[in-house]
C-alpha cells in the first residue's frame, strides 16, 4: 500500500479540478435550484492566516455537500482591495499602496487555492478594479442625486500634531494612538450618506428574517431607536425673549419635576450668543472656557461616569411649560450635542445623571413619581413607573398614560436614533476617488457617466497629507477639469470613499462580475439574489452587515434591485485563538501558520480539523490544539489504510449497513445545520465501525467517500478515483438513506416493578404489545413468582411496569 503522501495528492488535483473548470458554475441550471452562500471577502493583508481558513474552507463544506444535493451553488472570492487597513500596511512596509495590494493578491490566491475551496475564480470581484469601482462610483451618484449623499461640515476627530483626521477607532482615550496627542474635535466638510433615513426600516425589517437574535438585537442596539417627545422650553430674560429651546425625552411624564435644562457645550443656540450677545451672559469668559475644554474630549469620554461637570448660562432662564416657574440653563458635556435636540430637560429626582448634577450644583430636586411598589425605597432616584405626583391636573395619573397625556398638551410625539449619517470621505489615497467636480459657479457636479470610472491617478507621494486633505489633493493635474455642466475651470473632489461603500455591493456584482454597461443585470440578479446564507464575522454584524442593508434598500427605492433585504440568513462564527487560549498575534508568539501546518499535515486535515474544532455558529473562541490537528491527521490516515480492505462482493455486515444509512442522514442534516463538527464524529463512529468488519462492500466505501468528500476534498478524490471511478467525486449526488433501515432492529425495554426498575429486555423493534410483555416477565420472573399481577403498564420501546400486590 502507497502512503499517504497529501503533498502529491493536494498539488494534482488542484491543478486537475482547475483544468476541468470544475467549479464554474452556470447562473441557471435546468432541474436545479440556486444557492448563494456568501463569504465577506478578504482584504489583501498579505498572508492567509488560520481565521481565513476558518473563515472560507468551512463553509466550503457546505457549498459542496449542498452541489452534491443538487443546488446549483454560487460561491465567490474576490478582495476588498482599497481601504486604510490596506493603505496603512503598506505605509508600514514603506511601499505604494498600489503596489503592495497587487503582489498581497497575487500570493494570497495561490495560498486560498492550496485550501481545496471550491470558489469560482472566474468571478472573482476585487475592489480597486475600475471595472469594479466604475459602479461603485455609478451607484453613489445615483445617491447623490436623490440627495442620499451630501456634504457637511461634519465633527471629526483631529489630531494636531499628526494633522489629520483619525477614525474612531484610532482614538484611544481621547488620545491619537499614534502620536498619543489629545484628540480634538473639529468641523470639517465631508461627504455623508443618508443612512438615517432607513433608520425605521432597518430597525422594522429585521423581525421578519430568519437570523440568530443576537445580530439582530445588535443591529437594533446600533441603530438605537429612542420614542419619546420633543417639548419646547421658552427662554425669558430680556434679551433672550423669542428664543426657546427645544428638548428631547422619554419620560414626558416627568416634565412637572423639571428643575433645569441642559444644553450640549456644541448647542447652535451657543454660537449665536456668541455672535450677538454673549457679553450679555454673567459670566462669558467661564462659558467660553468650559466650550472649550469641552471640544477637547471625544463622545466616548464625555458618556463616560465620570464626575459631572458644567457651567450655569447666567442670565438665561427657561420657563417649565407645565409648572410655568422659571428654571436655569446650564451646559454641560454630558450632553451630547448630536443626540435628540442637543438638550436635555433635567429631572434630578428621577434620573440619576441628573442626579449627580443637580446634588453636585445644589439645583433644586421635585419629586413627581411615586413608586405603586411599598419595597421601593426612598433614598435618591427613583427612575421606574408609578404615579404622578406634584404634577398639577395629572398628579394621581400612571406613568404610561401620563406620558401619552403630556406629551400632547406639551409637545409632540418624537422618535430619535443613536445611528448618525455615514460619513463616507476620506482624506486618504488608496480608495475610490469620489465621482464630483465643484464648480465655483453650479457647485457640486455630479461627473457624467461617460466620463466613468474617474481613475485613481498614481501619484509619488501617496502618504496622508498633513493638512487633512487627500494626497490627492496635491495631483494638480488630476485635479484640474472643466465643468461638466457650464465647461468653466472647475476642480475634481479629492477625497475618497470609505471601504464600506466598496463592500456594501460587492455581493450584487458577483451575480455578473465582467458587465460592461450594468452594476449586475436584472435577470442575473433574481437567479441569485437574495444571498441565501451570508457567513461572516462578529465584528461586521453592525457596520457592514448594516451598511449594506441600508445600500440595498436604497437601490430598491430606486427601482435597481428588486430585494428589499440583501441576506436570507446571516450567521456569525466563532474565532481561532492560539493555543494559549489567546488571540493570535505577532507580539504574544502565538500566531499558528497554515502554510507550515499544510505543508507538514495537509489541507485535508486542516480544513477538517477547523470544522472539528466546535460549533461554528456558536460564537466562541476556540483555541488551536496542535494535538487537535493530529488526531485528524490519523483519522485520515486510517481512512488511507482501509481503502485496501475494500472487495467487490457488498458485506453482509447488517449492523455496518444500518449504521452506514443514520451517517447519511446524521452528516447530510448536521451539515445543512453547519454543526460540522458532530457530522465528522459521525464520520468517525462509522469508521470505527468499518474497521471492525469483516470486509468492506465496495458500495459502502463508495457512499463514504461521498460522504467524506466535502470535508476532505483530496484524499476522497484521490481513493474514489482508485477504485476506477472516472468521473470526479464531487460531481457524485449526494447519498440517500433508506428510513426503513434506520431503525434499529432490536430495541432496550426496561421492566419495572411497581415502578423500580429491576431489569430489562431486549425485543424485536417491530414486537407488538403482546411480544413485549412476555419478554418481560420472563426476565424479572423469579421476582414475579407467586405474586398476584393486579396491573401492567406499558410505553411502547421503552417499559414495562408490572404493579403487584406485596
Ligand atoms: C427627561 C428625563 C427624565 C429623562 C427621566 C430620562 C429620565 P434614550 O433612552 O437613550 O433615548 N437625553 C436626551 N437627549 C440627550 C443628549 N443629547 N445627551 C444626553 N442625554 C440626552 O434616552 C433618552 C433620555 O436621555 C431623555 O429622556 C433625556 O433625559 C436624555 F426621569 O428626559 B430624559
Ligand atoms: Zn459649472
Amino acid at each position: 500500500m502507497k502512503k499517504y503522501d497529501h503533498k502529491r495528492i493536494e498539488g494534482k488535483w488542484h491543478k486537475e479540478w482547475e483544468k476541468k473548470k470544475l467549479y464554474k458554475i452556470s447562473d441557471k441550471i435546468r432541474g436545479k435550484k440556486n444557492f448563494y452562500l456568501l463569504v465577506e471577502f478578504p482584504y489583501p493583508s498579505g498572508n492567509l492566516h488560520v481565521g481565513h481558513w476558518y473563515a472560507f474552507s468551512v463553509p466550503d463544506i457546505l457549498a459542496r455537500t449542498l452541489r452534491m444535493q443538487g443546488k446549483n451553488v454560487l460561491f465567490p472570492i474576490g478582495f476588498d482591495a482599497f481601504g486604510l487597513p490596506a493603505e496603512n500596511a503598506a505605509i508600514k512596509n514603506k511601499l505604494n499602496p498600489r503596489k503592495w495590494t497587487y503582489g498581497n493578491i497575487d500570493f494570497m490566491r495561490k495560498q486560498m487555492r492550496s485550501m481545496g475551496t471550491s470558489f469560482d475564480w472566474s468571478r472573482e470581484v476585487v475592489t480597486y478594479d475600475p471595472s469594479y469601482y466604475k459602479w461603485t462610483q455609478w451607484q453613489f451618484l445615483q445617491f447623490f442625486k436623490k440627495g442620499l449623499a451630501y456634504r457637511k461640515e461634519t465633527a471629526a476627530n483631529w489630531c494636531p500634531s499628526c494633522k489629520t483626521v483619525l477614525a474612531n477607532e484610532q482614538v484611544e482615550n481621547g488620545h491619537c494612538e499614534r502620536c498619543k496627542t489629545e484628540v480634538v474635535q473639529k468641523n470639517m466638510l465631508q461627504w455623508n450618506l443618508k443612512i438615517t433615513d432607513y433608520a425605521d426600516r432597518l430597525h422594522d425589517d429585521l423581525a421578519p428574517l430568519d437570523w440568530p437574535e443576537p445580530i439582530k438585537d445588535a443591529q437594533r442596539a446600533w441603530i438605537g431607536r429612542s420614542e419619546g417627545a420633543e417639548i419646547s422650553f421658552q427662554l425669558s430674560g430680556a434679551s433672550f425673549q423669542d428664543e426657546s429651546i427645544k428638548v428631547f425625552t422619554t419620560r414626558a411624564d416627568t416634565l412637572y419635576g423639571v428643575t433645569y435644562l441642559v444644553l450640549a457645550p456644541e448647542h447652535p443656540l451657543l454660537d449665536q450668543l456668541r455672535a450677538s450677545s454673549f457679553e450679555l451672559l454673567g459670566n462669558a469668559e467661564e462659558v467660553k472656557h468650559y466650550i472649550e475644554s469641552a471640544r477637547k474630549k471625544t463622545e466616548l469620554e464625555r458618556q463616560e461616569n465620570k464626575e459631572k461637570t458644567g457651567v450655569e448660562l447666567k442670565g438665561v432662564k427657561a420657563v417649565n411649560p407645565a409648572t410655568k416657574e422659571e428654571i436655569p440653563v446650564w451646559i454641560a458635556d454630558y450632553v451630547l450635542a448630536g443626540y435628540g435636540t442637543g438638550a436635555i430637560m433635567a429631572v434630578p429626582a428621577h434620573d440619576e445623571r441628573d442626579f449627580e448634577f443637580a446634588t453636585k450644583f445644589d439645583l433644586p430636586i421635585v419629586e413627581v413619581v411615586e413608586s405603586l411598589d411599598i419595597r421601593t425605597s426612598e433614598m435618591d432616584t427613583y427612575t421606574g413607573e408609578g404615579i404622578l405626583v406634584n404634577s398639577g391636573e395629572f398628579s394621581g395619573v400612571e406613568t404610561a398614560e401620563a406620558r401619552k397625556s403630556i406629551t400632547k398638551k406639551f409637545g409632540a410625539p418624537k422618535k430619535t436614533y443613536k445611528m448618525r449619517d455615514w460619513v463616507v470621505s476620506r482624506q486618504r489615497y488608496w480608495g475610490v476617488p469620489i465621482p464630483i467636480v465643484h464648480c465655483p459657479k453650479c457647485g457640486e457636479v455630479a461627473v457624467p457617466d461617460k466620463d466613468l470610472p474617474v481613475k485613481l491617478p498614481e501619484v509619488k507621494d501617496y502618504l496622508p497629507d498633513g493638512r487633512g486633505k487627500s494626497p490627492l489633493a496635491k495631483a494638480k493635474k488630476w485635479i484640474t477639469v472643466k465643468c461638466p455642466k457650464c465647461k468653466g475651470k472647475a476642480e475634481r473632489e479629492t477625497d475618497t470613499l470609505d471601504t464600506f461603500v466598496d463592500s456594501s455591493w460587492y455581493f450584487l456584482r458577483y451575480t455578473d462580475p465582467k458587465n460592461k454597461s450594468k452594476f449586475a443585470d436584472a435577470k442575473k440578479l433574481a437567479s441569485w439574489m437574495p444571498v441565501d446564507l451570508y457567513s461572516g464575522g462578529a465584528e461586521h454584524t453592525t457596520m457592514h452587515v448594516l451598511y449594506s442593508r441600508f445600500w440595498q434598500k436604497a437601490l430598491f427605492d430606486m427601482r435597481l434591485v428588486k430585494d428589499k433585504e440583501p441576506y436570507t440568513r446571516r450567521m456569525n462564527r466563532s474565532l481561532i485563538m492560539g493555543p494559549d487560549g489567546q488571540k493570535m498575534s505577532k507580539s504574544r508568539g502565538n500566531v499558528v501558520d497554515p502554510d507550515a501546518v499544510v505543508e507538514r499535515l495537509g489541507a485535508d486535515t486542516v480544513r477538517m480539523y477547523l470544522a472539528f474544532i466546535g460549533p461554528y455558529t456558536q460564537v466562541s473562541n476556540y483555541p488551536w490544539n496542535p494535538n487537535g490537528v493530529v488526531g485528524i491527521r490519523r483519522f485520515l490516515e486510517r481512512i488511507w489504510r482501509l481503502s485496501s480492505k475494500v472487495s467487490t462482493t457488498r458485506t453482509s455486515d447488517v449492523l455496518v449497513e444500518r449504521l452506514l444509512h443514520q451517517t447519511i442522514k446524521k452528516v447530510g442534516e448536521d451539515v445543512l445545520a453547519q454543526k460540522f463538527n458532530t457530522a465528522i464524529s459521525q464520520l468517525m463512529v462509522f469508521l470505527n465501525a468499518l474497521e471492525k468488519s469483516e470486509g468492506i462492500g465496495r458500495e459502502q466505501w463508495k457512499t463514504f467517500l461521498c460522504l467524506l468528500a466535502p470535508f476532505a476534498p483530496h484524499i476522497s478524490e484521490e481513493l474514489w478515483v482508485e477504485l476506477g471511478n472516472k468521473r470526479s467525486i464531487h460531481l457524485e449526488k449526494w447519498p440517500t438513506y433508506t428510513d426503513a433501515l434506520l431503525k434499529e432492529d432490536t430495541i432496550t425495554i426496561a421492566v419495572q416493578i411497581n415502578g423500580k426498575t429491576r431489569g430489562e429486555t431486549r425485543v424485536p423493534a417491530d414486537a407488538g404489545k403482546d411480544a413485549a410483555l412476555h419478554a418481560a416477565q420472563e426476565a424479572v420472573a423469579e421476582r414475579l413468582k407467586g405474586k398476584q399481577i393486579t396491573r401492567t403498564i406499558f410505553v411502547p420501546e421503552r417499559l414495562v411496569n408490572f404493579v403487584i400486590s406485596e
